[in-house]
């Protein structure tokens, strides 16, 4: 269970919080899955990071899919099945008002989830450093396509070469696509304010913008129903649900 939140330290909190996003010129948010939770996905660590008595760690990597690409396809389609009735919540929709509010250039949304709910909530630049489960990529001529919703083959494979297509994810000991990380780093390097929702903060490079945020002086906030790796960074701890609290921390600024 989650520890009481006294409602008076919840608003003093939010009225801090509110503050550090007004005077900030520049604003990134990092987000991860507990954001998506309130739409119905599991979180990785929210279910002892088990799938099927697997752990994410040893399904989520390139040797995994090299011993049993079917163990893999049917966590991904598992997945891909589970977005086909998950919708953005009011935290993703918060976001959006935000991007809205500071204009381009000077808000810039980082997103560990692969789940697409930020794009489909109307975020208009999404910086998705671990892929997305829309796209698949081919393991072979190495096309990439954006395959939405589609239900796919137990084991699919690429029309145009035949060879057998995997999930367009960046797996564990896999790097991050380059452009998409060093835009997400300079995004953080320019930034008066990161708020941080909805992620344990245990996963590098990801969660290395949370010190980078701190290293630059940038303010720091943390959205969470609870204490995390990310917490000795922050300034500022919104305990509660993204669902709520973004909504809640829009209406004050
Ligand atoms: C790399 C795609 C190196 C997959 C993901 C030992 C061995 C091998 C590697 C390592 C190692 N030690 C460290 C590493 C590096 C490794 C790593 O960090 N491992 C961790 C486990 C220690 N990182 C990598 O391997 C990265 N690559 O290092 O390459 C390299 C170097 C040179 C050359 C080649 C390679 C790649 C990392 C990317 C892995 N892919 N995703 C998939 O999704 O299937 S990561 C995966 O974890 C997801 O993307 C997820 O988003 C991410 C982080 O998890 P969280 O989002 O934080 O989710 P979690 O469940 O943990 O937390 C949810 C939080 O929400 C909780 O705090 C909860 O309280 C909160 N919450 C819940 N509900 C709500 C809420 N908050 C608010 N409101 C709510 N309603
Ligand atoms: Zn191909």
């Amino acid at each position: 269970m989650h520890p009481p939140v006294d409602p008076d330290d919840l608003t003093v909190a939010l009225e801090k919080a509110a503050r550090l996003i007004r005077q900030a010129n520049r604003l990134a948010v990092l987000t991860g899955a507990g954001i998506s939770a309130e739409s119905g996905l599991a979180t990785f660590r929210g279910a002892g990071g088990l799938w099927e008595g697997h752990a994410v760690e040893d399904v989520a990597t390139p040797m995994a899919f090299e011993r049993d690409p079917g163990l893999v396809w049917r966590f991904y389609n598992a997945r891909r099945a589970s977005l086909r009735t998950a919708r953005p919540n009011l935290g993703h929709e918060a976001l959006v008002r935000l991007e809205e509010r500071f204009g381009d250039g000077r808000f810039a949304l980082i997103t560990q989830n692969v789940d697409g709910l930020h794009r489909a909530a109307g975020s208009r630049r999404v910086l998705e450093l671990h892929g997305s489960l829309a796209r698949v990529r081919c393991t072979g001529c190495g096309i990439i396509e954006d395959r939405g919703q589609e239900e796919l083959a137990e084991l699919p494979h690429c029309t145009p070469c035949g060879a057998l297509l995997r999930p367009d994810i960046v797996w564990f000991h896999e790097m991050l696509p380059h452009d998409v990380w060093t835009a997400a780093a300079d995004a953080v390097a320019k930034c008066q304010c990161l708020m941080v929702v909805g992620t344990s903060a245990i996963v590098y490079p990801a969660a290395g913008l949370i010190a980078a945020a701190d290293f630059v002086d940038a303010r720091v906030i943390e959205v969470n129903l609870e204490r995390t790796a990310a917490s000795q960074h922050a300034n500022v701890h919104l305990l509660g649900p993204s669902g709520q609290i973004l909504p809640r921390l829009l209406r004050m600024l």
